[in-house]
């Protein structure tokens, strides 16, 4: 019989099941998080999401030592741009563009230094890395296929940004019968207003896409 533990959280307590959970790491990539990156040249402050490294190095530590599933993202193109619409190509006239070449590498391109993981959070070897062209964790991946492989119905959902990738990963993932606790502190956006809403709109109205909680809080329930 499964083994829950009752996480403080907003809207309620979450009980969460530590066999059928997984943690996610949603893009934690250079080039969302460094400076020199895309999301820098989009004239974003990377300070805002560095912050979210240290508190998921502790919960990505303890996700390892207990043996649950821990499973990575990245935003990205192939190098022939193939998977990028156009309207995603041309958004917003940016200073540099997907595929262009950045400081560290074609920007936001698989295989590139900046398109990978940050070296604070590598993957471990057997972490699944999914690939993905939108925002969203499941579509055009196998990423429903991995958690249903694992029998994984949880998910502790992680990384950047708040409001863009985290947000179609949930509400993505609610759609879909996972129940999903964001880790507040884990999370990051570049705008503090969108991270404060982005946070309360998970939880609003009993919790329509899912719950928050601290890492803190989180990591206390796991002992
Ligand atoms: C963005 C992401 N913000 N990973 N990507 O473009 O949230």
């Amino acid at each position: 019989t499964a083994r829950t533990v009752s996480v403080p959280a907003s809207p309620a307590p979450f009980a969460l099941d530590p066999g059928s959970a997984a943690l996610i790491l949603i893009d934690m990539q250079r080039d969302f998080l460094e400076p020199g990156g895309f999301g820098e040249s989009l004239g974003n402050d990377v300070s805002l999401l560095r912050k979210t490294i240290a508190p998921l190095q502790a919960v990505l530590a303890a996700a390892r030592a207990s043996g649950m599933p821990v499973i990575h993202t990245r935003e990205g193109h192939l190098p022939d741009l193939s998977d990028c619409p156009p309207s995603k190509l041309n958004r917003g006239a940016p200073s540099m563009r997907i595929g262009d070449q950045g400081p560290k590498g074609r920007i936001l391109i698989r295989g590139e230094y900046g398109h990978d993981i940050v070296d604070e959070l590598a993957p471990a070897p057997g972490e699944p890395v999914v690939d993905k062209p939108g925002k969203g964790a499941f579509y055009a991946t196998a990423f429903g296929e991995i958690l249903g492989g694992l029998g994984v119905t949880q998910l502790i959902v992680t990384g950047v940004t708040t409001e863009v990738c985290v947000h179609t990963t949930v509400r993505e993932a609610n759609d879909r019968g996972f129940e999903c606790l964001v880790l507040s502190d884990c999370v990051g956006s570049y705008f503090a207003d969108f991270q404060e809403a982005a946070l309360a709109m998970i939880a609003a109205q009993g919790g329509i896409f899912g719950w928050t909680a601290t890492s803190a809080d989180y990591l206390a329930a796991l002992e």
